[in-house]
C-alpha cells in the first residue's frame, strides 16, 4: 500500500477562513445559506485494507457510505446529494423488492464505532441502470439509491463530484479507493473496522481486456468499465468493497471516476480490479440526480458538456423513461 498522504489534510486552513468569513455575515443570510446552498463537492474539510491498504483518517473521504443489509455492512456507496447515493447495481441483486432490509450509514470511519455524528437512513427506492442485466460482470453495474430522508451535511458527511466532460482518466492516472471490505480473500477487516484506503493507478483498457480475455465476442471488459490496480497483485479491492468509490483528484476536487464492481479474486497477479466507468454513465446520473455537482479540468465547474464528437468515451444509451422523483 502506498504511504503517501493525500493533500486533503490541508483543509484545516480553509475551515478557519470559512469560520472567520461566516462571522462577518449577518445571521439572516447565514441561516438562509445553511438551508439552500449544498457544500462544494469533493472537498474534505477536516484534519490535516482493502487488500494491502492502510487506515484512512477520520473524515478523509466524507462521501463514502456503508450500505447495510440486516444491520451488517454489505456494500459501499458514494454520496452525491442530500437525497442520493450511487453504488453498484449488483449490491441489490435479488433484493429490489426487499429494500426495507437495507439502510445507509453515513459519516462512519470505524464501522464498529460509528459515533454520535454518524447518520443512518433508510432507502426509499433503488434505480439500477436500465442496461444492467443482473448477470455477473455484464457492464452498467451502477445503481442510484434514493434515501428515504434527506441527510444533513457536516464535516464528515459531504458529497463527491462527478467528472464533467473535460475529464479523461488515461493509463497511470493515480486514483484512490476506500472501503471496509476484506483485507484478503476470506479475511474480513478486523475490529474496529477502520476504513481502508489504497492508491490505484488506472490500467490501460486494452491490456486489461487481454488479461480478462474470454474469446472473441465475449468481451469481459466492456467500454463502460475501467481497470485499476497492480498487475503484480498484492493490492486491490475485495469482497465488501463493491459499490464504493474510485476517486481521482483533479484541480483540487475529488471526482468519482469509477465504482468498485468486480475482479477475479482479490489482489491476484494479472487480475486487477474492474470498475464501472463514471465517464460513461455521467449523463444518466445527471438526469436522475437533481443537484449533483460536476467538476473537471475547466475552471468554474464546467457544467456545460462539450460536443459529443470531442468525447473520448461514448456514453451508454439508456432509452427508458425516468420514474417520477
Ligand atoms: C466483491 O465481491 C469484489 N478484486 C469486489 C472487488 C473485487 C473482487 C470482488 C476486485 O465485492
Amino acid at each position: 500500500m502506498e504511504l503517501s498522504r493525500t493533500p486533503s489534510g490541508l483543509g484545516g486552513g480553509r475551515g478557519t477562513l470559512s469560520v472567520l468569513l461566516l462571522l462577518l455575515v449577518p445571521t439572516a443570510t447565514l441561516s438562509a445559506a445553511a438551508i439552500s446552498a449544498p457544500p462544494e463537492c469533493g472537498r474534505p474539510q477536516q484534519l490535516s485494507r482493502v487488500v494491502g491498504g492502510q487506515d484512512s483518517r477520520d473524515a478523509e473521504w466524507p462521501w463514502i457510505v456503508s450500505i447495510r443489509k440486516n444491520g451488517t455492512h454489505h456494500c459501499a456507496g458514494s454520496l452525491l446529494t442530500r437525497h442520493w447515493v450511487v453504488t453498484a447495481a449488483h449490491c441489490f441483486k435479488g433484493y429490489l423488492d426487499e429494500l426495507s432490509l437495507f439502510s445507509v450509514l453515513l459519516g462512519a470511519w470505524e464501522l464498529e464505532n460509528p459515533g454520535p455524528r454518524a447518520q443512518q437512513v433508510g432507502i426509499a427506492w433503488v434505480l439500477p441502470h436500465p442496461r444492467y442485466s443482473w448477470k455477473e460482470a455484464a457492464g452498467a453495474d451502477i445503481a442510484l439509491v434514493r434515501l428515504d430522508a434527506p441527510i444533513q451535511f457536516s464535516e464528515r458527511v459531504l458529497p463527491i463530484c462527478l467528472p464533467d466532460a473535460s475529464v479523461r482518466l488515461p493509463p497511470h492516472t493515480q486514483c484512490w479507493i476506500a472501503g471496509w471490505g476484506s483485507i484478503r480473500d476470506g479475511v474480513p477487516l478486523p475490529h474496529p473496522q477502520t476504513l481502508q484506503k489504497l492508491r490505484v493507478p488506472i490500467i490501460d483498457s486494452e491490456i486489461c481486456s487481454l488479461l480478462y480475455w474470454r474469446g472473441a465476442g465475449q468481451e469481459a471488459i466492456t467500454n463502460d468499465m475501467l481497470c485499476a490496480g497492480y498487475l503484480e497483485g498484492q493490492r486491490d479491492a475485495c469482497l465488501g468493497d463493491s459499490g464504493g468509490p474510485l476517486m481521482c483528484q483533479i484541480e483540487g476536487s475529488w471526482l468519482l471516476g469509477g465504482i468498485i464492481s468486480w475482479g477475479e479474486g482479490c489482489a491476484e497477479r494479472n487480475r486487477p480490479g474492474v470498475y464501472t466507468n463514471l465517464l460513461a454513465h455521467r449523463s444518466w446520473v445527471q438526469r436522475v440526480v437533481q443537484g449533483v455537482q460536476l467538476r473537471g479540468r475547466s475552471r468554474g465547474g464546467g457544467q456545460t458538456p462539450s460536443p459529443a464528437g470531442r468525447r473520448g468515451i461514448r456514453e451508454t444509451p439508456d432509452h427508458l423513461p425516468l420514474p417520477p422523483l
